[in-house]
């Protein structure tokens, strides 16, 4: 660094912080998908939802939104039991918003189900597998001063704040 003058040091600090905010932020946005479940048509019986899952690729901390005319139908989370002989838990209230969304935080087969009677049997059911968000493709670590995993947006947000926070200060101290 003895190398640099002082204003090419300054340079050379707030570009750093820059790109090493921008490394952190970029990851977590890419990353977190919305799934509208059977797209257009949405949540509805007489639809083949094992069809609409073929190729999809569902990773922890993207969601699910199950969109449809709020009284017609609603969704039960249920277990695999419950999804195979299509019956409504005996515990628990469905959503019934009309546009539900479903956080996906952790890994393994999850199952959903219209409670509406005679709807599940004529498919109204959506069983998904969620995957662990680290086989996406892993941020660049850039800056040593991010101890902060990227996974949760919150400790992403004080990371970039502590390299911008780093940047400025080196602004003034070179
Ligand atoms: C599935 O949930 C039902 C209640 O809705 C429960 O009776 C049953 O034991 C559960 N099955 C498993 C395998 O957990
Ligand atoms: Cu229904």
């Amino acid at each position: 660094m003895a190398l640099f003058a002082s204003k090419n040091k300054k340079m050379v600090v707030s570009m750093f912080a820059v790109v090493a905010a921008l490394a952190v932020f970029a990851p977590t946005t890419a990353s977190a998908k919305q799934y509208v479940v059977g797209d257009e048509t949405g949540w509805t019986k007489d639809f083949d939802y094992t069809t609409w899952t073929a190729g999809k690729q569902f990773f922890v901390g993207d969601s699910l939104v199950f969109n449809y005319p709020a009284g017609k139908h609603n969704v039960f989370k249920v277990n695999g039991t419950d999804f195979q002989q299509c019956s409504k838990p005996l515990v628990g209230a469905p959503l019934t918003t009309g546009s539900d969304e479903i956080p996906l935080k952790t890994t393994g087969k999850k199952w959903y189900i219209c409670g509406v009677t005679g709807h599940c049997t004529s498919g109204q059911k959506l069983v998904i597998t969620v995957l662990d968000g680290s086989a996406a493709p892993a941020p660049t670590p850039i800056s040593p001063t991010t101890g902060a995993a990227p996974g949760s947006i919150v400790s992403a947000g004080f990371a970039a704040a502590t390299v911008v926070a780093v940047g400025v200060l080196g602004m003034f101290m070179f």
